[in-house]
């Protein structure tokens, strides 16, 4: 039944093959009082036995083409690891040794030389048989072995392979959970190399980006329902929507089938390639990879299957067909049935059996696993180890003497050559695949690592179709490794949107991350900033204190000026200020003017005019003064106001003192030339005093402008700074001392009967004074910013108001009122009468 020997003359090399054709091995009956054998295996699996007949179809290929091997045949013998480690290392030993009778496995053209095995199916079972076939030098070309772990050169000095290496993949996987900012995702990973190495690369590259695993389920090897039980809790239980597997589809089933019953069914899953396409799990969901590839000439191949062939074929076309081929079995079972049955004859029995298979059952129209051709995948990397050996065999054939690449330029020898020979043309073999463009080649014993995405799709009909989403290829430059098409994607809500799977939400601008105590890094509260502080970014990890010329805004995401506060001359508050005192100003000259036009009269008269006139001047310099305090703060206008005032009241007050009957009249008796020279003295020497003093303030420490950021957050309040406490105390103590005294001596004069009560008004002025200054103190002390400048303005405007009214009033009454009592006689008589 092997083509490829018809020719007897040509040489032969064997191929080994090793398959997990069955599920698992038949458990033993644990009885250790006879000779133990070997296990049996069961549950058989279509997809596998249709990696198996590939490699038979690539070596008929090969034997049958006239460039590749021409003068030599390649022969086969398959073993069955049955998914067990322990089946892949008995395999091993039976292919090394060639002691293969009690082995159910076959073998053909024995006695030729051994090429290299190709197999052994999952990385645990290629692990073991590495090691072993390591130790002879044996090279081994694995068409499924993806784990990381077997990377070593070190461990696994022989050891090559046609499949991407699951760094590749696990990166890939990473990018696309990173692509979609999904922060917060499980993992599974079946118990083997496989899914352990794969999910530490993945877990490695997605924690160094900040993304979080929520929880980490191993699956178990040997079915144990409380284990699958479990992990549908934590799965069932965690707020992740991507779950990121890393298992074969036989480890996985189980899982889904529960997460089913469970009606678990909105979760997005990331699968690793070898259970995507497996017809054991056709759960919707997103997905991942391995290029697919059509191989052409395979189905014929798959479909033209003798049944008789061997052992497998046999075993394959019984479970298909659920018949069986052997005659006397099918008799047996017709019998036991129609015992059951309990009908004593049986058309069965006597002519052809029920359930015996005729053989010519049709394959076309079975549709299972095995007829399916549409996702070759692992099918076309079987395809390809077979090749890469053909091609290292037809170089070493075809070794020129004298220019071999061993000792001695030497060559070895296609009918008894070493395999580390074989291993040193494997390693350099570099091929085109047939009916494709792909160049395969093996660099430190990996081949490249290019991917598809593929995206699990219900169509209409409800059947599942695997679309390409997207491309990975990891010899690329990192920037465009991987390329998905977001719109192609049909998401398991049947949305175009991708499903968010994070543990918080972002911190949006204006709040920072706050840590919860032990959770995950992405598991955070959002903070909100204090006031003066903001964040501008998503996710800010602290908030940034503002400089002092700014405050933040509401939303607490950006710095913003702060107001600028001070009393400016156009707001109403400013306008109300100037029209006060431009108002006060006018009056006090009006009444300058209505003292000039009497100029001559008794009543001007009696009052020293000039210190009238000095009184009233203060009095608008008082007045104009408050205009200074408005308007934005500047080194002049901050030196002027104070001093202005304190000269002004200091002149004032003097003034007052001076006019003073009381002190007039300790000179009443003195000549009158003599008066006012003594007064003058003493009012211009208070003046004096106060003028020096200030003099020395502007000089020394001079008041200048500053921005006061302190006292009110939002506000920067632009204000004088007085320069020296100590010096604008002393300037305004000596006013308040002058202002004592001039109240005292009017306090004083009060009795004396003078020309019309001119010391009781001037008492009254002090105390409206002294009444609006007390006043103010409390006022000034417990106002803020620009308010403070319109309370101290007040106090000027009343203050000088009051003294205006007080002093003033009465006077302009009579001028202009009641002339008729401004004569001699209403000035004297009162003093003469208190006198008589
Ligand atoms: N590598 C896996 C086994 C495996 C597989 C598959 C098994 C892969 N792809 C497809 C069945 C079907 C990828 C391993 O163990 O290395």
């Amino acid at each position: 039944n092997l083509s490829g020997y018809k020719d007897v003359e040509k040489k032969k090399v064997v191929v080994g093959g090793m398959f997990p054709v069955h599920k698992r091995i038949a458990s033993s009956d644990g009885n250790t009082s006879r000779v133990p054998v070997s296990s049996g295996c069961e549950g058989f699996n279509f997809r596998t036995f249709r990696w198996t007949q590939t490699m038979l179809f690539a070596i008929d290929e090969i034997n049958k083409r006239t460039d590749l091997l021409p003068d030599t045949d390649l022969g086969y013998v398959i073993y069955d690891s049955c998914f067990t480690i322990s089946k892949a290392v008995e395999g091993t030993l039976t292919y090394l040794t060639g002691q293969d009778e009690a082995v159910p496995n076959y073998r053909c053209g024995s006695g030729a030389p051994l090429a290299a095995l190709v197999g052994a199916g999952g990385s645990d079972l290629s692990i073991a048989t590495a090691r072993i076939l390591g130790l002879y030098h044996f090279p081994q070309v694995s068409y499924s072995s993806t784990s990381s772990a077997l990377e070593s050169k070190f461990q696994f000095p022989t050891f090559l392979r046609t499949i991407p290496n699951d760094k590749h993949q696990s990166t890939a996987m990473a990018q696309m959970v990173l692509h979609f900012g999904w922060t917060w995702v499980g993992t599974i990973a079946a118990d083997d190399d496989y899914g352990k190495y794969g999910i530490k690369d993945f877990k490695e590259q997605v924690e160094e980006a900040g993304v979080c695993i929520s929880f980490s389920e191993v699956l178990p090897k040997v079915s144990s329902p409380e284990a699958i039980q479990r992990i549908v809790q934590t799965v069932a239980e965690s707020t992740a929507k991507i779950i990121v597997v890393f298992s074969s589809d036989v480890d996985l089933s189980p899982l889904i089938t529960e997460l089913l019953n469970h009606n678990v069914t909105n979760r997005t899953w990331i699968a690793s390639e070898a259970w995507i396409t497996s017809a054991l799990i056709n759960q919707p969901g997103v997905s991942v990879f391995m290029k697919r590839a059509d191989i052409p000439g395979l189905q014929h191949h798959l479909l033209d299957m003798d049944p008789y062939a061997d052992p497998l074929t046999e075993e394959f076309w019984e479970t298909s067909f659920n018949c069986t081929l052997d005659y006397g079995k099918a008799l047996r079972l017709a019998k036991q049935r129609s015992k059951e049955v309990n009908s004593t004859t049986s058309r069965a029995v006597r002519g052809v059996p029920d359930g015996l298979c005729s053989g010519r059952e049709s394959l076309a129209q079975l549709t299972n696993t095995y007829t399916d051709v549409s996702q070759l995948r692992i099918t076309y990397s079987v395809y390809k180890a077979v090749y890469a050996v053909a091609h290292a065999l037809h170089n070493l054939e075809h070794c020129e003497d004298g220019k071999g690449p061993f000792v001695g330029n030497s060559c070895a020898d296609i009918k008894n050559f070493e395999p580390w020979q074989l291993m040193y043309y494997l390693k350099n073999v570099r091929f085109k695949v047939p009916n494709t463009d792909e160049e395969i080649y093996f660099e430190n014993g990996d081949v490249e690592g290019f991917y598809e995405i593929l995206n699990w799709q219900v169509d209409s009909n409800g059947e599942i179709s695997y679309i390409t989403v997207g491309r990975y290829n990891g010899s690329a430059p990192a920037e465009d490794r991987m390329s998905i098409m977001n719109d192609s994607i049909v998401w398991n809500d049947d949305g175009l949107e991708p499903p968010r799977s994070v543990c918080s939400e972002n911190c949006q601008p204006g709040t920072r991350k706050g840590i919860r105590q032990g959770e995950p890094v992405c598991c955070f509260d959002c903070i909100p900033c204090a006031d003066g502080e903001i964040s501008n970014t998503t996710n800010a990890r602290e908030c940034i204190l503002c400089s002092g010329d700014d405050w933040s805004n509401d939303a607490h995401d950006a710095c913003i000026p702060k107001i600028i506060e001070f009393l400016a001359f156009g707001e109403p508050l400013g306008i109300t200020l100037i029209v006060i005192s431009a108002f006060g100003a006018l009056v006090t000259i009006a009444v300058g003017v209505v003292f000039i036009v009497h100029i001559g009269t008794p009543l001007v008269k009696a009052n020293d005019a000039l210190l009238s006139f000095s009184l009233l001047f203060s009095l608008v310099v008082t007045f104009l003064c408050s205009i200074v305090f408005l308007g934005e703060p500047q080194h002049w206008s901050c030196m002027t106001s104070q001093v202005a005032l304190a000269l002004g009241f200091a002149l004032c007050l003097s003034s007052i003192m001076g006019a003073m009957p009381g002190s007039s009249k300790r000179n009443l008796k003195s000549k009158a030339s003599n008066q006012t020279i003594v007064l003058k003295s003493s009012w211009c020497h208070r003046l004096r005093t106060q003028a020096i003093a200030c003099t020395v303030w502007l000089i020394i420490l001079p008041p200048y402008p500053v921005k006061n950021t302190s006292a009110q957050n939002i506000k920067i309040i632009l204000e004088c700074d007085e320069g020296s406490v100590v010096f604008i105390c002393c300037i305004f103590a000596y006013d308040i001392l002058l202002a004592l005294l001039a109240f005292i001596f009017a306090f004083i004069a009060r009795k004396l009967e003078d020309h019309f009560s001119e010391a009781k008004c001037v008492t009254f002025g002090m105390l409206v004074f002294f009444i609006v200054w007390i006043s103010f103190v409390p006022a000034y002390l417990s106002t803020r910013g620009k308010f403070m400048v319109a309370v101290q303005i007040f106090a000027i405007l009343a203050s000088s108001f009051g003294l205006l009214t007080c002093i003033f009033l009465p006077k302009c009454y009579v001028l202009l009122v009641k002339p008729e009592r401004n004569t001699e006689e209403m000035m004297r008589p009162r003093a003469k009468l208190r006198d008589g």
